[in-house]
């Protein structure tokens, strides 16, 4: 049934529609909804934006023959978090074999098995099944490289599919503003890659589109809520606005974007929800 609406929708609106907008004094603040993906802050200065399938990546001065190699840092290590926590722990024992300290040996044999890496996904959905391969060659751009693309303000309504909706006053620039300077390379075939693929530092997150509705006008690479900086729960550095999306569409802090060929795997797409998810 969802994937029939969905085709009812795109066959009458097809990426065309315009979301309307409002005037600032209309917006509000929006509430936090959702932290898959963004428990731990990152590093301002570890940021790094990975693109993969952008034509002609060899020979920019961004490119890196594996971009899943890069090491994003958190401000507050796994471990270290003082905040309340419901686990009730064990007397530790050390001498047997389900002891904590037995435990942590071998968290830590498997983080060093996985390159001393936070494992990828984490929460309810998994592990996305668009998981770059190791070794896969890319982009790795600053905030800078995003940041000097033309600047647009938007001030248009964010929907919820758990029923609410509130006028938001973003700002950032456009996601075709984007992909015009970093354009995807063409298939075998001379095509353009049908989808894009985007995803949080870690993987915990992650959202599949059809490249047309990246290049909507409206749908925006968002660095400023309501005249100020994203905050981590919001998805700082850099989160995705798309007014002819549900909510769950507009991914919080992006750590890549992957041009593909193949349709991409989608957090609540795994979990029930329509892939579309078009308004
Ligand atoms: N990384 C990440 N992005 C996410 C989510 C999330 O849990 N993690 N939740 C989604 C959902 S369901 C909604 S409604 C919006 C909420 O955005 P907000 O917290 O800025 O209001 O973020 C979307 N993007
Ligand atoms: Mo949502």
């Amino acid at each position: 049934m969802l994937n029939v609406n969905a085709a009812v929708s795109k066959t009458i609106f097809d990426e065309r529609g315009m979301a309307p907008t409002y005037s600032v004094s209309e917006s509000r603040e929006l509430r936090v909804n959702g932290n898959y993906g963004l428990k731990q802050a990152l590093v301002p200065e570890s940021y790094r934006l990975q693109l993969v399938g952008a034509d002609n990546a060899k020979v920019h001065s961004k490119y890196v023959s594996d971009v899943t190699a890069w090491d994003y840092q958190y401000v507050v290590e796994e471990g270290k978090y003082e905040g309340h926590d419901t686990k009730v722990a064990p007397k530790a024992d050390p001498g047997a074999p389900n002891s904590l300290p037995a435990f942590a040996a071998a968290m830590d044999a498997y983080r060093k098995a996985q390159g001393n890496k936070r494992p990828r996904g984490q929460e309810e959905a998994g592990k996305s099944d668009s998981t770059l391969d190791a070794g896969t060659p890319g982009l790795l751009l600053t905030m800078d490289d995003v940041t000097k693309l033309p600047q647009h303000e938007l001030v248009t309504q964010f929907k919820c599919i758990e029923g609410w909706s509130e006028i938001v006053h973003w700002g950032g620039v456009r996601l075709a503003d984007f992909i015009a300077a970093y354009p995807p390379a063409k298939n075998a075939q001379g095509e353009l890659p049908k989808y894009v693929y985007m995803e949080t530092p870690n993987g915990d997150y992650y959202c599949g589109f059809n490249l047309k509705e990246c290049m909507h006008p409206q749908s925006l690479l968002v660095t400023e809520m309501a005249g100020k900086p994203l905050t981590q729960w919001h998805g700082a550095p850099l989160r995705l606005h798309m007014p002819i999306k549900y909510g769950y569409k507009q991914i919080k802090s992006i750590g890549l974007i992957a041009y593909t060929d193949e349709m991409p795997d989608d957090y609540w797409t795994k979990l029930g929800y329509d892939w579309y998810a078009g308004l």
